[in-house]
């Protein structure tokens, strides 16, 4: 396996491959594989735009051989930073093709965490889109090739001129290829059990970390989590959660489409109005959200507007979805399936089926998509906790990673000895069999799905002058369900707004979902018995305070 990833102990590699998990395909073939099984159906639709898979087996295998002319070779890593647009799919195959390995970054990581993942991993390359959401991606680029001297090939999507960039669109749009060998993707095959693509975890400590997956794990993921769910040619997956995301990338996701000849539709923007639309125009039957971007939908104007009846199943992940929103889900869409997807980019994905009764959809989070997948719930001292009592949720399988990309001292407290994944989540287990997400005792921030390490804002805010000490923690919010509020000591005669917080944290050049939302100055922490700062008390002290103020404003328009 790749330097720095941490490989399967032999005897799960030959069960897994012996008991038919793990496959000899890359993700690469497997596109192939559906391509000349539905050459003329629609592979990705984006807006007006739709290919068709022969179509995007062609387009892949081109801009493939045009990255291997640029320079690029089998076994580069590169990052891959692309909204959800249809040359997201092309650019994927292609990498997968010649085995150069993306790092799955989402569209608000900015300065400071690509240039830790393109030095971490020695990027040679760089794929974006010019702008999107008014952010110049191409002069952020610029200032990290100045820094990561590795990082030679920035290669943007669509067309252009800037110097120093390479662009797709002449690629894709030129003539049909004939320099292409019969013998090409033979030649640059990736091992498939080896790294195919880096997926970022939400993190809980100060740093990001990469997950390595392999092609076999990775297929196998999407394809039993396409199974369970029933998937096949008629599904039209919508991705509206940036692509780059474990969920609508593999659970089943975009691969879990593409493995069953379904298609796959793209919607770069989170407005309500544009998804409806989206959901319409391609008869999308397939939808993956986080609770929020539900709760937006369901709280939209625009619902009635638009001819929704094409969907069938409502697949919500990241945040726990609570039984009311189950609840008003149904009422809206009777025609739709709501369902769980409580997973991980780490591996382990726990769904609710189709099949499951109304009730146990309304009450827990989903079981495991694989039955190679083992989980324990246990105890502070890692032992076993009666069924039906809470506990942390520990998990090993054929597709859960038994060690993050070089970071041997996290891996340590990560896995347990027997190589089980800790997930920080506290779990408990329902008569029916399935997990009921009780909490969690990792330390960060779920913002709508959007996972903020605490450790790494902290440091940040610590960088602050005026700062001796700092904590942040989730406040409760209606719609993201949490949002980050950070608590600060002052150094003796200084003051600090959120405002001036803000701006300084923007500076240092971060995804701007990190940002704080709230600040609270104080004098002092609570501590615990142990001395430690104590969270669960600064997390009650702010929902109270937000409860008291809601109160207030809730008395002042009363009067
Ligand atoms: P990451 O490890 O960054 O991929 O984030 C995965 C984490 O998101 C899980 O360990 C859970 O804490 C959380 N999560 C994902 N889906 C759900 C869900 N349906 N319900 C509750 N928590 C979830
Ligand atoms: O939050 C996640 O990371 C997640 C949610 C739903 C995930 O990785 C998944 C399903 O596979």
């Amino acid at each position: 396996m790749l330097d720095g990833c941490t490989p399967w102990p032999e005897e799960f590699v030959r069960r897994y491959v012996r008991e038919g998990y793990w496959q000899n395909k890359t993700l690469g073939e497997l596109l192939e594989d559906t391509a000349r099984a539905f050459p003329d159906k629609t592979a990705v639709a984006d807006g007006a735009r739709k290919v068709s898979y022969s179509d995007l087996s062609r387009l892949s295998t081109r801009l493939a051989v045009h990255l291997l002319k640029q320079g690029l070779q089998p076994g580069d890593i590169v990052l891959l930073q692309l909204p959800n647009v249809w040359e997201f799919v092309v650019v994927f195959f292609a990498l997968h093709k010649i085995g150069v390995i993306p790092v799955l970054c989402l569209p608000p990581h900015r300065h400071t965490e690509l240039t830790y993942f393109a030095r971490l991993t020695g990027a040679a390359g760089y794929f974006l889109a010019p702008e999107f959401r008014g952010f110049d991606y191409l002069a952020m680029a610029k200032e990290i090739q100045q820094e990561v001297p590795s990082l030679q090939h920035v290669i943007a999507v669509g067309e252009g001129t800037e110097k120093g960039v390479s662009y797709t669109g002449p690629w894709l749009t030129e003539p049909d290829e004939t320099a292409v060998p019969p013998d090409f993707l033979a030649r640059h095959r990736p091992d498939p059990f080896d790294v195919a693509l880096f997926l970022l975890s939400g993190g809980t400590t100060g740093i990001p970390k990469l997950i390595p997956r392999t092609h076999a794990d990775y297929i196998y993921n999407a394809r039993q989590c396409a199974e369970v769910l029933r998937c096949d040619p008629e599904m039209v997956l919508l991705v509206v959660i940036p692509a780059a995301h474990n969920f609508p990338l593999a659970s089943p996701g975009m691969i879990g489409a593409v493995a069953v000849g379904g298609s796959v539709a793209m919607c770069p923007s989170t407005d309500p109005e544009k998804i409806f639309q989206a959901i319409q125009t391609h008869q999308a039957t397939f939808l993956p959200l986080s609770p929020a971007l539900l709760i937006t939908l369901l709280n939209s104007p625009h619902r009635e507007k638009y001819d929704l009846r094409s969907l069938r199943f409502v697949c919500v992940g990241g945040q726990k979805m609570l039984p009311e929103l189950v609840d008003r889900t149904w009422a809206a869409w009777d025609y739709a399936t709501p369902g769980h997807a409580f997973g991980m980019a780490e591996g382990l994905v726990n769904l609710t089926r189709p099949g499951d009764t109304k009730e146990v959809i309304r009450q827990t989070q989903g079981r495991p998509a694989s039955p190679a997948e083992e989980i324990k719930v246990v105890d502070e001292e890692g032992r076993e906790v009666p069924p039906g009592e809470v506990g942390e949720l520990l998990t090993r399988g054929p597709y859960t990673i038994r060690g993050y990309y070089k970071a041997e001292e996290h891996n340590r407290v990560a896995f347990t000895p027997d190589g089980f994944y800790a997930t920080g989540d506290m779990v408990r287990m329902h008569p029916s069999g399935n997990l009921v997400v009780e909490g969690r005792r990792k330390d960060m921030i779920n913002r709508g799905g959007e996972k903020i390490s605490a450790e790494e804002v902290e440091n940040l805010i610590l960088s602050h002058e005026g700062v001796l000490n700092a904590a942040v923690v989730a406040m409760p919010d209606p719609i993201l369900g949490e949002r980050t509020c950070a608590f600060v000591i002052l150094r003796l005669g200084r003051t600090l707004t959120l405002e001036e917080l803000v701006r300084f944290l923007a500076g240092k050049r971060i995804a701007k979902f990190k940002l704080p939302e709230r600040l609270e100055i104080v004098e002092a922490f609570p501590l615990t018995s142990v001395g430690k700062v104590s969270k669960k008390d600064l997390r009650a002290r702010i929902a109270s305070k937000l409860k008291a103020e809601e109160n207030l404003s809730a008395g002042a328009k009363a009067n």
